[in-house]
């Protein structure tokens, strides 16, 4: 930071602020994750200095010999660790990257279908008032009452609605997909399956998730979850997909570039480049491998402090749980486990009587604390800890005869007046210490 801080003491003390911060908190949103030296060093490199519109052999711009060089390497890197065809490293993030796949294979209000935000899915996978069901026609298919996908359901929607792309992907949903399943329904109505892995491509890649390469025609991912790399985002093509449509990989070229984007951060790229790297080593096979086995120790200790799981557990990175029990909005929840350095979101759950901004749930993940590299004591430690937390947000609600928290003011009152968070805190402080933030593999 020595550059930052002659330059921009104000930039830099938030930059140090926000590494504190997160030196001294667990990071347990299961979206987040901690990249490596080696990735935020290709971040701030040179290559942010460079356009390159087009794609390898084929810029609109001079001087791009070492970049295209550098873009190939990472689209091979990417084509063995998922077993694909094809792949464009160039999406900015994962919005672009999915709304390119829908105008390479729409036109405005052809139909897709995507789960329903309120089941775990995504905005862009078609929920109201995004520009996913703005400019396509969207359909939504649901998870049943206790959370599960209901494949019968989602096949008698599919008849009836004959969606052009058929979007198989969540990102609160802790259970395994079943891709052979997503892509029997898809070729009952002739619908493209794209699959959206952006939670789950570290441990699609280490081989500890199934993956959909052999079932889906386009997947796309995110690069930052727990893949552990750059913000990015890939479109990849699978073999099923060029038998579907040989002319897929030119669509989807195209729809990035001139489609939505211009030139693409080679920063971010050779970022990408190294995570995938990182991904193919055994010692990343290992990692993935715990962020599942910590994922099912909170469950099972969750569940022995009576906390209400969505579908009882988990395949994957997160937990979903539905706090109604508690009687605590998600809202009241995440705020206070943030007094208490544990930082993780509020979150809608199937079928929640409370809207979004105010859900009933809130979402765990383990990428953060298995990247720290903690394991089965830490998490039950952690375990207790939100226990003990939620505990006395509840007690402290009960004292003060609060009915309802949407007003923040009233939960800032519950949280101020909760002492032992100050206590908890400490013990989180620790534990982190204890784990640093070390960001070489
Ligand atoms: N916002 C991300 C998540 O938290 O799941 C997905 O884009």
């Amino acid at each position: 930071m020595k550059f930052i801080n002659k330059i921009d003491p104000e930039i830099a003390t938030l930059i140090e602020l926000e590494e504190k911060r997160q030196k001294e908190t667990l990071m347990m949103i299961p979206s987040e994750n901690i990249a490596s030296y080696a990735v935020e060093e290709a971040m701030g490199s040179i290559l942010g200095n460079k356009y390159g519109e087009g794609y390898p052999q084929r810029r609109y711009y001079q001087g791009n010999q070492l970049i295209d060089q550098l873009e190939t390497l990472v689209i091979e890197r990417a084509k063995k660790l998922f077993k694909v065809e094809a792949v464009n490293v160039q999406p900015l993030s994962g919005s672009p990257a999915n709304f390119a796949v829908y105008t390479a294979l729409l036109n405005p209000g052809n139909t897709i279908m995507g789960l329903s935000l309120s089941s775990g899915g995504h905005l862009t996978h078609g929920a109201p008032f995004t520009a996913s069901s703005k400019y396509f026609h969207s359909v939504q298919y649901n998870t049943d009452k206790n959370g599960w996908i209901d494949y019968d359901e989602l096949l008698a929607l599919a008849k009836k609605s004959k969606p052009k792309i058929i979007i198989a992907s969540t990102t609160a949903y802790a259970r395994i997909l079943d891709w052979k399943k997503f892509s029997e329904i898809a070729e009952e109505v002739s619908a493209f399956l794209m699959t959206d892995i952006s939670h789950l491509a570290g441990l699609i890649a280490a081989g500890v998730y199934p993956s959909p390469a052999p079932y889906a025609h386009i997947i796309t991912t995110t690069t930052h979850k727990t893949l552990r790399g750059p913000r990015g985002a890939m479109i990849m093509t699978t073999q099923k997909g060029l038998n579907k449509d040989p002319d897929l990989v030119k669509k989807i070229n195209k729809a990035i570039i001139p489609g939505i984007q211009g030139g693409p951060h080679f920063n971010n790229i050779a970022g990408i480049g190294i995570a995938l790297k990182e991904a193919s080593t055994s010692n990343f096979k290992r990692y993935a491998a715990q962020i599942l086995k910590n994922a099912q120790i909170i469950a099972s200790e969750l569940i022995k402090y009576d906390f209400n799981l969505i579908t009882g557990g988990t395949d994957s990175h997160l937990i979903l749980i539905d706090l109604r029990n508690k009687c605590l909005l998600g809202n009241t929840a995440a705020e206070g486990l943030e007094v208490a350095g544990i930082i993780i979101n509020r979150n809608g759950i199937p079928y929640d009587p409370n809207p979004p901004f105010y859900p009933s749930g809130i979402r765990i993940g383990t990428p953060g604390v298995t990247s720290r590299g903690m394991k089965k004591k830490e998490m039950k430690i952690i375990v207790k800890l939100i226990n003990q937390t939620i505990n006395a947000l509840i007690e402290t609600k009960i004292k003060l005869k609060i009915n309802s928290e949407k007003d923040k003011i009233i939960r800032q009152e519950i949280i101020r007046k909760t002492s032992s968070l100050k206590q908890i805190n400490q013990t989180v402080k620790q534990l982190c210490r204890k784990f640093p933030l070390v960001k070489q593999y």
